[in-house]
């Protein structure tokens, strides 16, 4: 019975560094129905380090077969340096953190799936709905299970252009007290807009080994930002010391670029980013369509070369929030 999922929620120890699940709530929803993943379950028991990872990629956001292949990948990356991975998605109308590799193949490859916003998940499981879950459908799933470092390619943020479109992400983020480890906001949204918006929300943003906000496809934004934090230890430094001033109840955005000779070439960047940009005004394109319409015209466009960035930024997102999480954990 989808309206009642069955029960295993686990008590998770406190008070551990990121701790919000002690905070009794997270986003004024009291708890959330969460199933565990077995390895997870007993990470999060042993206080051992945890990275989120989310769905909306994995469905939405690359084509297949690739986003499998992808999605493991990123899983083993998160492994490979010394965390559990814990992938975020909804099956059956039931939140799993900790999707296993059948549930992960199955928001891979089937059509029915669901792209979960914060909103989305409530009505998404009273369906009994299969769904993948964006960085704030992840953000505030994980916040509840008390796991505190969070892994994507790039948030989302001010759409360009009129009327108005901007991602839950945001307001998600200034709710959620969690480390998000990303390329930057995607380089098709108005990266200006979205930096105030951060700024107003109250959401902190950190670079990593830099100062110039990263652009996703392109390693900077032409964007600067006011901090850089250079070690893993040091933004676990960070994130001890919001927990200390009482701060930590928005997210802390670690903006992680590609090296230059990785990225996308900008002159190619910006020609596609046009041509997809009068193609969604052309088709109509609008709403939650056109994050992935986007991201799909520039893997079409560019003969697969954004995708092979996209990918390379992700993995390389995925193996830093693992060293944070170590980092954090203490060991
Ligand atoms: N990063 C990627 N690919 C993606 C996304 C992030 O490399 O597809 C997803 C995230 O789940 C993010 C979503 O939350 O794009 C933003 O969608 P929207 O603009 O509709 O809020
Ligand atoms: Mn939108």
């Amino acid at each position: 019975d989808p309206i009642r999922p069955e029960r295993d929620r686990i008590v998770t120890p406190g008070p551990r560094i990121f701790d919000c699940a002690g905070q009794g709530s997270v986003l004024g929803v009291k708890e959330f129905d969460i199933s565990y993943g077995d390895e997870v379950a007993s990470a999060l028991r042993d206080g051992a380090p945890v990275v989120a990872l989310e769905t909306t990629i994995v469905s939405h956001g690359l084509p297949r077969p690739d986003n499998l292949t992808v999605a493991r990948q990123i899983e083993q990356a998160v492994r490979d340096n010394g965390a559990v991975p814990a992938t975020i998605g909804m099956l059956g109308g039931r939140i799993v953190v900790g999707i296993d590799d059948e549930q992960l193949t199955r928001l891979a490859t089937s059509d029915q799936v669901a792209k979960l916003s914060v909103r989305d998940l409530a009505v998404a499981a009273a369906t009994g709905a299969d769904g993948a879950t964006t960085v704030a459908g992840t953000s505030a799933i994980a916040a509840a299970a008390g796991i505190g470092v969070f892994a994507t390619g790039g948030m989302g943020g001010v759409h360009r252009g009129a009327p108005y479109d901007e991602s839950a992400d945001l307001v998600t983020l200034a709710r959620c007290p969690i480390a998000l480890v990303c390329a930057g906001v995607k380089s098709i949204l108005d990266v200006g807009a979205t930096l105030e918006r951060l700024e107003t929300l109250g959401v902190s943003v950190a670079g990593y080994r830099t100062t110039q906000f990263p652009g996703f496809f392109i390693s900077d934004s032409g964007f600067a930002l006011d901090w850089s934090l250079d070690s893993p230890e040091r933004i676990a430094a960070a994130l001890r010391a919001r927990q200390q001033q009482g701060v930590h109840h928005s997210a802390l955005v670690i903006a992680n670029p590609l090296p230059t000779d990785e990225q996308l070439d900008p002159a190619l960047h910006d020609r596609v980013l046009a041509d997809g940009l009068a193609k969604l005004d052309s088709e109509g394109i609008t709403g939650k369509a056109v994050t992935p319409f986007l991201l799909s015209h520039f893997h079409s466009a560019t003969e697969g070369r954004s995708l092979a960035v996209n990918v390379r930024l992700i993995l390389r997102n995925a193996a830093l929030a693992a060293q944070i999480a170590v980092a954090a954990a203490g060991r």
